[in-house]
């Protein structure tokens, strides 16, 4: 009986939730006026909504931008990434700098959207909503578009892909796209390729029956199969059907998943079932069910083509050696999006290698005005406080991970700012900072297990009196000032570099 009400009543608020979520996004879908953050400034009203459940717009209401096509403000929800609520892009953490920002855009009232961009790979929209109630409806329904996004990604479908694009690439709206409007697209794609092969590709695509130098949609579909066409695939197919055709039954996709991939524990049933996952409703009833090519290639996109061995999915070494024992999956120039001489430094790299799992992570430290910073010496890249990326750092680190990150200080920043540092590290990652014991260099390294949800710094120690290290970038600061206790203090923060190797 007490089973059956609190099941009642979990059902009942799992109704209540999906109601609530539904009035959200109606309610986005309207659209509502929102200021946006733009270089640091409050910008006027603008008309923010979401279209269909498939795109999140954001027009300007200036009647001068109106003459620009709304799809260049128009987000596809598959590109969607994430939605942060406060101060947290480097755009808002920097005009929050200022006191008649905070005054005018508190923290409760702001948000950002975080999408996949084709330049800078990540791209943060940012906005000021006039209520914190406002703010948090977007946020809920931003939230919920994400989850579909997810579930996009997961379920993608091929054909309703090739419909969008090509329907995206129509740009004169007349139903066919001609080389041009295709040209367009492949750029649009970042398809390396050279005019002259996607112009012979598309004159095969055409059909004999209709050679009008324009694609229609099934000659569309022509055009992407041969431009995504992989032999090594087809003769795959054959070598593991029976029947030497590129098609799989049951059996032979079964045969596959488990001589040549390895799976334990498919059996025909399991296969059965895979193969309507990535060949959805396009078996005829009563026919033998069949896996075409394009299933085939869903299908080694999916954790059944990984090369991953299966059991490999999870922690599945002993994690209680000493870290140095183990291969890290690090990142290189981290803070750069974009090119290496022309990119922007922000905190989405570092926000994004920690979501893809990198436990260490790179922080070129330098002087910045009055507080240090992380930059790209010689290049000209915009840099980013050291405690902004900080904050960012430890909001994110350990949500796909509970395994220690660390970071590893590229130190070019003089000893005042290395006060500030110290100072940064301590204050931002409070008790996550790993400090090592007086003797620890005489012990073994704690293991992963042990350095759980900590943050490591690895770096040079400042040269003092009884130090020998001979290419450290302090050197200079460290012989102007030797014996100095402050100096030690900072050092101290350094003094990994003999145990976090990570050379194994
Ligand atoms: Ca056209
Ligand atoms: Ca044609």
């Amino acid at each position: 009986m007490a089973t059956a009400t609190v099941a009642k009543q979990q059902q009942q608020q799992s109704q209540d939730d999906q109601r609530r979520i539904e009035e959200d996004l109606a309610w986005a879908e309207k659209g509502t006026m929102l200021r946006r953050v733009k270089k640091g400034k409050i910008t006027n009203l603008i008309k923010v909504s979401i279209d269909e459940r498939k795109f999140f717009n954001y027009y300007s209401s200036n009647i001068l931008c109106s003459i620009i096509p709304n799809s260049l403000k128009a987000v596809p929800v598959t590109e969607l990434l994430e939605v942060r609520t406060g101060y947290s892009t480097d755009n808002l953490h920097n005009a929050s700098k200022k006191y008649e920002f905070q005054e005018s855009a508190p923290e409760y009232v702001c948000f950002s959207v975080i999408f996949s961009h084709h330049k800078f790979l990540h791209k943060s929209v940012d906005f000021a909503a006039d209520t914190k109630e406002t703010r948090d409806r977007w946020v809920s329904a931003m939230n919920h578009l994400l989850s579909i996004a997810k579930a996009k990604r997961i379920h993608f479908n091929e054909n309703q892909f090739l419909v969008d694009k090509f329907k995206q690439a129509d740009r004169n709206k007349n139903g066919t796209l001609s080389f041009d409007e295709i040209w367009h697209l492949l750029k649009k794609m970042n398809l390396q390729l050279s005019e002259s092969y996607a112009r012979a590709i598309f004159n095969e695509s055409e059909d004999a029956s209709t050679r009008d130098l324009q694609l229609n949609d099934k000659e569309f579909v022509n055009f992407f199969e041969r431009l995504t066409d992989r032999e090594e695939l087809r003769l795959l197919m054959k070598q593991f059907s029976t029947e030497h055709v590129e098609t799989w039954t049951v059996d032979d996709l079964q045969r596959f998943l488990t001589e040549i991939q390895k799976f334990p524990d498919v059996d025909r049933k399991k296969a059965e079932s895979i193969l309507d996952t990535f060949e959805p409703g396009q078996q005829d009833k009563g026919q033998e069910k069949l896996m075409g090519l394009m299933g085939m290639r869903r299908l080694l996109n999916s954790r059944w083509g990984n090369i991953l061995k299966p059991d490999h999915e999870h922690i599945f070494m002993d994690m209680d050696q000493p870290l140095p024992q183990y291969f890290c999956n690090s990142s290189h120039n981290t803070y750069l999006t974009g090119s290496q001489i022309k990119g922007v430094a922000s905190v989405e790299g570092y926000i994004s290698a920690l979501k893809r799992g990198a436990r260490l992570l790179e922080l070129d430290i330098f002087d910045g005005e009055g507080f240090p910073v992380i930059t790209h010496k010689r290049t000209l890249i915009e840099p980013i406080s050291l405690k902004n990326a900080l904050e960012s750092i430890k909001r994110c680190a350990f949500d796909v991970s509970p395994y220690p990150v660390i970071l590893t200080i590229e130190n070019h920043a003089s000893l005042v700012q290395q006060r500030l540092m110290a100072e940064y590290f301590t204050d931002v990652l409070g008790d996550m900072l790993y400090k090592p014991s007086k003797d620890s260099t005489r012990m073994l390294f704690p293991s992963p297990n042990q350095l759980k949800k900590k943050f490591i710094l690895r770096g040079k120690k400042v040269n003092l009196p009884d130090d020998d290290d001979e290419d450290s970038p302090n050197e200079k600061e460290g012989k102007r000032g030797k014996g100095d206790d402050e100096e030690k203090k900072v050092g101290s923060f350094f003094s990994l570099r003999k145990c976090a190797s990570f050379k194994n």
